[in-house]
């Protein structure tokens, strides 16, 4: 059992997180009270199967991948041991300690789906994707909509590599991405009341724009299971809940995509989310953010500091919710 102390950027009460609320309210939606909840969490306890110990990866050798310099931070890298064990990750859990459960995840064989408006649907193994996509390293920030952040070295391929090899039909506007079900080694896919699968959408424009990265490690290693591994998005001027793990398909569409936050909670969460510190969420401010693994609360920026990459993205779109 970890035993963790409470740090100062930990949300405190004021802020609890979006999640926790919804929960209690699914559950009331859901007509379930507390007690048969945790009759039922107690009776199956003896049929789940015993958690795995982390598989090994066979990227490894792989790494490290050559570093971009071009995506530079205006702050010190967040240390490893915090990126990796403070985590959002709901289909494990919605406690940010993830860890133990998440080392449950089978990253081989992991197989990717890309389908949809494309020349010619695919399936193709993680290992030979890898194989394919020009790989490097980049340090981008990461600014969650609870109000905390962290800098971290990423390793992967644009996003814009893996959309030239789908090949898609000038008709497609948008691109759907989905993360792993598999309620078997996910005990948070038990629970019914949420929208699983975890969705999330980007228009091409945004997919193809240069800061769009598909992560597969960090840190100069393969992702641990608890970053979304073996591969997971990062847009770092959206809101962290954009950035969708262990993706397993991504379809290319000309309808825009329900993501996983907006069908929970709609006037909270968007498709576009882009991060603003002028636009507060309905139940807290967005102006700063509280520095992960540190005592610093910070300025939040416009685009999380990449405005100049990303605004033009928005020109046409200045009547879309874009900041939420
Ligand atoms: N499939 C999936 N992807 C997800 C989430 C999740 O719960 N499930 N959480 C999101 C949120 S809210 C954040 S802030 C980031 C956290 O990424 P990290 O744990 O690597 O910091 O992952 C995002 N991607
Ligand atoms: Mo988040």
């Amino acid at each position: 059992m970890l035993i963790r102390t409470r740090r100062s950027w930990e949300l405190p009460e004021r802020t609890a997180t979006p999640e926790a609320v919804f929960r209690d309210r699914r559950r009331l939606v859901a007509g379930l009270a507390l007690g048969p909840i945790l009759l039922a969490g107690a009776g199956m306890a003896g049929l789940r199967p015993a958690r795995a110990e982390a598989m090994a990866d066979p990227s490894a050798k792989l790494y490290p991948f050559p570093h971009n310099d071009n995506y530079k931070l205006d702050r010190p890298l967040t240390a490893e041991k915090w990126a990796t064990s403070w985590n959002n990750f709901y289909e494990f859990n919605d406690s940010k300690d993830v860890v133990a459960e998440a080392q449950a995840l089978p990253i081989r064989p992991w197989t990717i789906k890309i389908d949809g408006m494309v020349a010619k649907p695919v399936e193709i193994g993680i290992d030979d994707l890898l194989a394919k996509m020009p790989l490097e390293e980049r340090l981008y920030r990461h600014r969650c909509v609870e109000a905390w952040s962290m800098a971290v070295p990423w390793s992967g391929f644009p996003l814009k590599a893996l959309v030239a090899m789908a090949e898609p039909s000038a008709g497609a506007t948008y691109l759907r991405m989905e993360t792993f079900e598999n309620p078997d080694v996910a005990p948070g896919q038990t629970q019914t009341w949420y929208p699983w699968p975890y969705v999330e959408g980007l228009t091409m424009a945004e997919a193809t724009n240069e800061l769009a990265f598909i992560a597969t490690g960090v840190y100069g290693k393969p992702l641990p299971p608890q970053n979304g591994s073996p591969l997971r998005l990062t847009v770092p001027w959206k809101y962290g809940f954009k950035s969708i793990k262990s993706i397993v398909r991504f379809s290319f569409t000309d309808q825009q995509p329900m993501n996983f936050w907006q069908s929970l909670q709609a006037s909270e969460y968007g498709f576009w989310a882009n991060v603003n510190p002028e636009v507060p969420h309905p139940r807290w401010s967005q102006a700063h953010e509280r520095v992960l693994g540190s005592d610093d609360v910070v300025a939040t920026q416009l685009f999380n500091g990449y405005a100049e990459q990303v605004t033009d993205l928005y020109k046409d779109l200045q009547k879309e919710r874009l900041y939420a």
